[in-house]
């Protein structure tokens, strides 16, 4: 089968900074689908924004698309605009895993794959290429004769050692151009599955409570064949759970040690606990080129981190912060705010709490209700959603009615917590090249060295926020807002959902 994978591209701030990745995900699928004996073709319009009208599309049998919550729309424009072209269309991600009925209601889209694709897709190119039917394939929705079908759920890979790496050769990697402290970096994923299932987080969901994870020599091997194929020497491990096992960290600082691999830097995601409870490992962290570590910090009220299912306490996140710091390991402190019952002074309590403990990066999210999390059940169940624009899911815009603050005032407080945290004469005279530059082009953002970069950026951030608060606006001006509202020209082309038996 001839495969064509797109990436769609996002049209927020995400876009604005640049803050693109390859797309593992399609690349995984490319390099089974191609070990399976099919011929693939990535697209990511992220990167190349015309890729598509350049596209002899009658070469393809099979489109696949993959899209997370704010991109579906996107996604949704895409496939219809190749569904003209007769093209069977598959799509995949976690926004499409939660809601199948939802997207082949539209008529756009042929087939959705639920979970992690790998298997999934190439079971259903072999059963397209041997005309043997969706029916035994487990892990598809799909639509027979005006009626939803959902096979049941797929197992997902547990030997992840086994699938290749992605394929990278497929992508433009040199037009991708985030870096870590200065160097062009690779992103990997190392394991799948949490088994902490937060409140608002759908990863144990989708990829199950079980962690399963690439042993050290594996993850090694990928990061030698990026050190030696294409130069890189800049990891960045964006698995939710990349610390989860101390003994798997120890391994692979020996495997990279072992292989003369310390000229490195790396990024992770990590739990405040793993990294509390675990002084010894993150020293051994350091050793080996840990650079800066992500950590979800969310919020220090006891009663949010109860509310989000955290299982965390602040003490923990005061030790975690504390020993990165021990070991001149960068920090990047994750916020969630707006819990059901958070007041402002409870927010800004975080926000102060951010400004002390001062970590290199700070980001500041709104509680978004993703499909397939528990928090997206209930606000459903109890009627709480504002508006359900999934453009607007990016963590930036309120989504949800809260007790205690309007949509206006969570919009006004994300932007003031960035500028509380970033734009104050502390962080400048602490500061002088401010650690926004990374992730950023090279180059083309030289006003990321300049000591008003905070200003330029939260300028930036700002006024994004503001462009499509239209939909935030009417809602606070009503007091209560549900119905999607149409906010640009572009939400025209969005198709009306037809109704399946
Ligand atoms: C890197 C990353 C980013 C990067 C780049 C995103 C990118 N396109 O690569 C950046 C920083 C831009 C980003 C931003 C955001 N992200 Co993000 N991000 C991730 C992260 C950490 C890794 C993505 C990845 O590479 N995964 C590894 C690959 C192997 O998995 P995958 O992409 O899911 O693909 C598999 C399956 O989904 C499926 N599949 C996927 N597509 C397709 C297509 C087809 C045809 C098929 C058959 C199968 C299939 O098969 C793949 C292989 O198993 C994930 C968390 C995670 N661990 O996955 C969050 C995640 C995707 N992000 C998330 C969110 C919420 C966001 C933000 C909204 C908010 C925020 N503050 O982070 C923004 C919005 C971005 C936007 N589009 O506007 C959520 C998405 C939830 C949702 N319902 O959409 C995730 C899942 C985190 C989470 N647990 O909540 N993100
Ligand atoms: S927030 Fe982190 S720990 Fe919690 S379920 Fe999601 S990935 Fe797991």
């Amino acid at each position: 089968m001839n495969v064509l994978l797109i990436n769609p591209g996002a049209s927020n701030i995400y876009s604005k900074v640049e803050a693109n990745l390859p797309p593992l995900g399609i690349a995984y699928l490319a390099a089974v689908a191609r070990e399976g004996g099919h011929h693939v073709k990535i697209v990511d319009l992220n990167i190349d924004k015309r890729a598509l009208t350049e596209i002899n599309l009658n070469y393809f049998d099979v489109v696949g698309i993959t899209t997370d919550t704010p991109r579906y729309y996107e996604a949704l424009r895409i496939a219809k605009e190749i569904k003209k072209s007769g093209k069977l269309i598959v799509m995949g991600g976690y926004h499409v895993t939660f809601l199948d009925e939802e997207v082949l209601s539209t008529g756009y889209v042929d087939i959705v794959v639920r979970g992690e694709g790998e298997e999934i897709f190439l079971n259903i190119l072999n059963s397209l290429e041997n005309n043997t039917g969706l029916k035994n394939i487990p892990g598809i929705s799909y639509i027979v004769d005006n009626k939803f079908i959902r096979n049941d759920d797929a197992l997902p890979p547990q030997n992840l050692d086994k699938l290749p790496f992605p394929a990278r050769d497929l992508m433009p990697l040199r037009k991708y151009k985030t870096t870590l402290n200065g160097v062009p970096s690779a992103n990997l994923i190392t394991s799948r599955g949490c088994p902490y299932n937060c409140y608002f987080c759908a990863s144990s969901k989708f990829g199950g409570i079980k962690w399963r994870a690439r042993s050290a020599k594996n993850i090694v091997d990928e990061m030698e064949m990026l050190r030696n194929q294409y130069g890189y020497r800049a990891f960045e491990f964006l698995d939710d759970n990349f610390t989860l096992s101390k003994k798997r960290i120890f391994e692979f600082a020996d495997e990279l040690e072992k292989r003369n691999m310390t000229d490195i830097i790396w990024w992770c995601f990590a739990r405040v606990d793993t990294i509390a409870k675990n002084e010894a490992m993150v020293k051994r962290m350091a050793e080996v080129g840990a650079y800066r570590v992500f950590l979800g910090l969310e919020s220090v009220n006891a009663s949010v981190l109860d509310n989000y299912g955290k299982g965390i306490e602040n003490n923990q996140q005061i030790e975690a912060i504390n020993i990165l710091r021990k070991y001149g390991i960068g920090i990047h402190g994750s916020f969630i705010i707006g819990d059901m019952n958070e007041t402002k002074e409870m927010v800004m309590k975080t926000v102060n709490f951010a400004k002390k403990m001062n970590p290199q990066l700070a980001q500041f999210s709104l509680l978004v209700p993703f499909p397939g999390t528990q928090l997206y059940d209930d606000m459903k169940k109890e009627n709480k959603f504002l508006h359900k624009d999934w453009r607007l899911f990016d963590a930036l815009h309120p989504t949800i009615k809260l007790n205690n603050i309007s949509p206006l005032e969570a919009q006004k407080l994300i932007i003031k917590s960035y500028r509380k945290f970033y734009v104050s004469f502390s962080r400048f005279s602490h500061r002088p090249k401010p650690y926004f530059k990374e992730g950023m082009p090279k180059g083309k953002f030289k006003m990321f060295d300049s000591i008003f970069a905070p200003i330029i950026l939260f300028m930036q951030f700002r006024n994004e926020m503001r462009r499509n608060s239209k939909v935030i606006r009417n809602a606070a001006n009503k007091g209560i807002y549900i119905e999607p509202q149409i906010i640009s020209d572009e939400e025209k082309t969005i198709p009306v959902p037809v109704k399946i038996k």
